[in-house]
């Protein structure tokens, strides 16, 4: 089969004092961090949307990439296009995963059973190219939003009829991850909110979500899906009010309709910032309720507001970032670069550079996470904030769960006024961490 990226050599790691452009300066997949190779620390995924189909097309203009790879867009031969590219990238990249919707991977067709057919037909050829390189599948998808059917949403759908197409959608983007060995499957909540009360029934269309997401878990453990299913909460865009808001707010809804045991999150860092809060809040969330699954690797733009997809570039986040997933004892899921080049970044090369640039982030992040954690001034300091709860007795008393209010209102009376709380040494604590991010 002909290169696709025939200007682009297999990218390997030359270090940080390197001026290739295509070569990573700090992603040393063998590199052992804390006791694991990189690689491990690190398992990246391409985001089939992004890199393979995405243009640049914006609500302004039009794309500005061509993704034809030398075959009519629209086509399964254009479908195959991409597979031979994505598979040809991942390789020169050292990527060992990817992610899909549906629709990312062949036409959909007026009748959905010629897309079935269709899926069937892709799924074997990427099948084929998965055995030869080893490359595997982290999570799928159906877009279950682009389509005017879903102009209300899927599982909030008012149209009944919707609702049944969405299940049908659902029910083979199991059967491809399945197929492909997907470690989880991915609901977004794409258009599941809504934009004024005047006109929906909110309780029907939470209570309706979750019924999908059921038949969704039921279909899957039949088929033999041992993975993960995953909400991954975005605030707002497409939709006023997405009912998977953030962190918190889907824990909460999985929890109250039973789903807890077979679904974990997918916190995208972009996401998290359009919700009003960091990245690694949301992270701290996931992992505090066992619910850390795998992560949406990108970044957004305060100035601009929405969800731009950026790659990672930022290390003070990916650090902090890394710091709660070591923390965490990892993610059972992966690292998937939902992220695009900008739009004037157009040509083959940038799609290369933006992927050094996110995994050249990433291993940066680790490294430093790594070091802050061996550092041990932070974590040591958080310990000796909260030593009340260890060495007090009234302190322990509290967390044992054993205290009552009368009881502490005793205590309270006795001490008269208490003493104000240590300071919480926040400059302190940034100096370090410059510190740590700064050195060699
Ligand atoms: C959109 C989401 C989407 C999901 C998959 O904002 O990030 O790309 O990751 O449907
Ligand atoms: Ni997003
Ligand atoms: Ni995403």
């Amino acid at each position: 089969m002909e290169e696709i990226f025939k200007n682009i050599p297999v990218v390997s790691y030359e270090g940080a004092a390197s001026k290739n452009k295509l070569a990573f300066k700090y992603y040393d997949a063998n590199r052992i961090v804390l006791g694991k190779p990189m690689s491990e620390h690190l398992p990246f995924a391409m985001a089939w949307w992004h890199n393979l189909c995405a243009t640049g097309a914006d609500m302004f203009g039009v794309g500005t990439a061509d993704k034809s790879f030398g075959a009519p867009i629209g086509t399964m031969e254009h479908a195959k296009a991409k597979v031979d590219a994505g598979f040809e990238f991942m390789q020169k990249l050292g990527i060992r995963y990817f992610c899909f919707h549906d629709v990312d991977l062949v036409p959909e067709a007026a009748d959905i059973k010629e897309t079935n057919r269709r899926l069937d037909e892709i799924s074997d050829y990427i099948l084929a190219k998965m055995k030869q390189t080893g490359v595997k599948c982290l999570w799928g998808t159906a877009n279950m939003f682009g389509n005017p059917r879903y102009m209300n949403g899927a599982g909030s759908s008012n149209s009944a009829d919707v609702f049944c197409f969405a299940a049908a959608q659902i029910k083979k983007a199991l059967d491809i991850t399945v197929k492909l060995g997907g470690k989880g499957y991915v609901f977004w909540g794409g258009r599941e909110g809504y934009e004024t009360l005047l006109n929906t029934d909110v309780a029907l269309e939470t209570e309706n979500i979750a019924r999908l997401m059921k038949m969704a878990v039921d279909y899957g453990r039949k088929i033999g899906f041992k993975g993960d299913f995953y909400i991954e909460p975005k605030p707002k865009e497409p939709m006023k009010h997405q009912y998977d808001f953030d962190a918190a707010t889907a824990i909460g809804f999985l929890r109250a309709h039973g789903l807890d045991k077979d679904f974990k999150l997918n916190i995208e860092a972009n996401h998290a910032t359009l919700a009003g809060h960091t990245f690694e809040h949301e992270l701290r969330i996931a992992a505090i309720n066992g619910m850390l699954g795998s992560i949406d690797a990108n970044q957004g733009d305060m100035l601009l507001g929405w969800d731009t997809d950026e790659f990672p570039y930022d290390v003070y986040t990916s650090t902090k970032c890394m710091y709660e997933v070591l923390k965490a004892g990892g993610v059972s899921g992966g690292f998937n670069f939902d992220a695009k080049t900008r739009r004037p970044s157009y040509t083959a090369e940038d799609m290369f550079y933006a992927f050094i640039l996110g995994m050249d982030t990433f291993a940066l992040g680790l490294l430093k996470a790594a070091a802050l954690i061996e550092d041990g001034r932070i974590d040591k300091f958080v310990e000796q904030r909260y030593a009340d709860y260890k060495t007090t007795e009234i302190g322990k008393k509290i967390t044992s769960g054993k205290a009552t209010l009368e009881e502490l209102s005793a205590y309270a009376e006795k001490l008269g006024a208490p003493a104000l709380p240590c300071s919480g040494r926040q400059e302190y604590l940034q100096s370090i961490f410059n510190e740590i991010l700064f050195k060699n």
